[in-house]
C-alpha cells in the first residue's frame, strides 16, 4: 500500500475534484449530470470522506471500483479502518456518523476497512500540463515535493504525517500566517473543513462546503481553474 500515489492512466476528457462526500451517492451523480459528466473519459478525484453521516455509505465506497472515480483516504476512511480493532476509534466514528459500519457484518467491516487502507493519503495527477495535488486535509509543507518525502522519511516530528495530511486543518486556520504558495505543483486540492463557499488560498483550494448538512456538493472543474 502506497501512501502517496501519482495517477498513471490517461485522462481523455475532463479532470474535475468533488469535496466530502459523507454518504451522499444521489446527490453526486444528480450533480454529476447536471455538469455534463462524461463517464467515458473524464476522472473524478474525491478528497476523502465518501461515508459517514449520510445514508448511501455502500453506494459511495462502491464508487472505487468505477474507472472514472478515485478518492484520497480522509479522516472517516481511517475511523472505518482503526475502528475495526480499535475501542476508541470505534467510539469517535460512531460519535461522527459511523454507526452504520457497526451494523453490517463483520466480513463486510474488514472488506471496507481493506478496501479504504489501500487508498493513498496523497494523490498527484499531471493533466495538460499541469500538477493537481490531492489530500484530504491539510498539507504542512510549502513544498509539494518536500510534502510527499515526509510519507517516506523516518518521522521527524511527533505527528505521524498521514495523521496530519488526513486530520489536520492548520493551513487553513493558518493563526501563525506560515503557509504560502505551494511551490512545485500547480494547485492543491482539500476537503475536510466545510466552508459555505470553495475557499482558495495562494494555490490551495478547500471545496468541502457540508453536502451531507446543506445538499451544496462542490464539484470543480480543474481545467478551468488553473
Ligand atoms: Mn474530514
Amino acid at each position: 500500500m502506497d501512501l502517496v500515489k501519482v495517477w498513471d492512466k490517461e485522462i481523455k476528457g475532463k479532470l474535475y475534484a468533488v469535496g466530502d462526500i459523507h454518504g451522499c451517492y444521489n446527490l453526486l451523480m444528480n450533480r454529476l449530470n447536471e455538469i455534463a459528466f462524461d463517464f467515458e473519459n473524464d476522472l473524478l478525484v474525491a478528497v476523502g470522506d465518501l461515508v459517514d453521516r449520510g445514508t448511501q455509505n455502500v453506494k459511495c465506497i462502491e464508487l472505487l471500483s468505477k474507472p472514472w472515480f478515485t478518492s484520497v483516504r480522509g479522516n472517516h476512511e481511517d475511523l472505518c479502518i482503526g475502528g475495526l480493532h480499535n475501542e476508541s476509534y470505534k467510539r469517535c466514528h460512531v460519535a461522527n456518523g459511523g454507526e452504520w459500519f457497526y451494523m453490517l457484518d463483520g466480513q463486510a467491516m474488514y472488506n471496507i476497512a481493506k478496501t479504504f487502507a489501500g487508498l493513498p493519503v496523497v494523490l498527484e495527477v499531471n493533466h495538460n500540463g499541469k500538477k493537481f495535488g490531492f489530500v484530504h486535509g491539510h498539507i504542512e509543507q510549502n513544498n509539494w515535493d518536500e510534502f510527499k518525502e515526509t510519507f517516506t522519511q523516518e518521522p521527524t516530528s511527533f505527528r505521524d504525517p498521514s495523521e496530519l495530511a488526513m486530520w489536520g486543518r492548520e493551513r487553513l486556520n493558518d493563526e501563525n500566517l506560515q503557509y504560502t504558495h505551494v511551490s512545485g505543483v500547480d494547485a492543491v486540492i482539500m476537503g475536510h473543513t466545510v466552508t459555505q463557499k470553495p475557499c482558495k488560498r495562494d494555490n490551495c483550494y478547500w471545496i468541502d462546503t457540508g453536502a451531507v448538512h446543506w445538499g451544496t456538493l462542490t464539484i470543480l472543474n480543474l481545467s478551468e481553474v488553473v
